[in-house]
């Protein structure tokens, strides 16, 4: 800890109620990894542990305002975009944006039942305007097959899809597999022309809402403290894994609940007796 100004990442995403994904689940992420988190809200969701019940997408116009309101004045070091839902706030927001910033673009384009839940138009703007301004794309292995047009069913073709997106957009690639039918969890990053797997044994979890929304915002945070793509992705898994095993045993609501963005439940286990905070 430190007096020094924190690393100022701004979230640009839709609200989840339930505060596992979304925003709510940025705002976390980025606090964890030490940074300062600024907001740009682009929908309002109504949803729980059991699914999304609602989506009131915001007016363009207003989604503009938040971001040139925080980019006038906050000294923000790197942008993490999520939920936007449809094409023309894909291209607002490509416009609104510092270019000059890193940018992680996580392509929110399937629920968590797997559907995909944008039309043509928004899929072409990801590809032709806002992945050729990121730093890191991080699709999950069916965002992966949607903006690759290659069929993604295990990890050759997760590979082959990376590869594709990196060469197309020039972004760094993390595709990631958790919910790929794999006996362990590999993910794919793709830096440049090389691609890297990169597998660890699977955590049984139900509480994985947000996994995705968090990486993102985590690795933003890592690039806002001038870390690359690959030590920023090195940085986060560990602290993914921790956050995953963390909430296992947590009961939020009857479905799908949060990971453990803080590590509480680690920190739980490792205070012992005789820590002075726990006498
Ligand atoms: O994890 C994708 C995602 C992004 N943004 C919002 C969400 C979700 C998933 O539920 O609710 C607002």
């Amino acid at each position: 800890v430190t007096a020094a100004t924190p690393p100022i990442v701004l979230a640009i995403g839709g609200s989840d109620s339930g505060a596992g994904a979304g925003i709510q689940a940025d705002l976390k992420a980025i606090a964890a990894n030490g940074g300062y988190a600024a907001t740009a809200i682009t929908a309002v969701t109504a949803q729980n542990t059991l699914g999304v019940r609602s989506v009131h997408p915001l007016p363009i116009d207003v989604v503009e305002a938040q971001i040139e309101a925080v980019l006038a004045d906050l000294r923000v070091d790197a942008i993490k975009t999520g939920y936007l839902g449809r094409a023309e706030v894909v291209l607002a927001v490509a416009t609104a944006l510092d270019p000059s910033l890193p940018l992680v673009v996580d392509p929110v384009m399937v629920n968590s039942a797997g559907s995909r839940i944008v039309d043509d138009a928004t899929v072409d703007a990801y590809r032709d305007v806002l992945a050729s301004l990121a730093t890191v794309l991080t699709p999950n292995f069916r965002e992966a097959g949607i903006l690759s047009g290659i069929e993604v069913t295990d990890v050759e073709t997760m590979e082959a899809a990376g590869l594709r997106i990196a060469r197309m957009s020039g972004a760094a690639v993390l595709v990631t597999g958790g919910h790929l039918a794999t006996e362990n969890a590999v993910d794919i990053l793709v830096v440049g022309e090389r691609s890297s797997r990169h597998e660890v044994e699977r955590i049984a979890s139900s509480n994985v809402h947000g996994t995705g929304c968090s990486t993102a915002s985590a690795i933003a945070t890592r690039l806002a403290s001038g870390r690359s793509p690959s030590e920023a992705y090195d940085d986060v898994r560990p602290w993914l894994l921790n956050a995953i095993s963390g909430s296992a045993g947590w009961r939020i609501g009857s479905g799908q609940g949060p990971i453990d963005h803080f590590g509480w439940s680690a920190a739980s286990r490792s205070a012992q007796p005789t820590d002075p905070l726990t006498l």
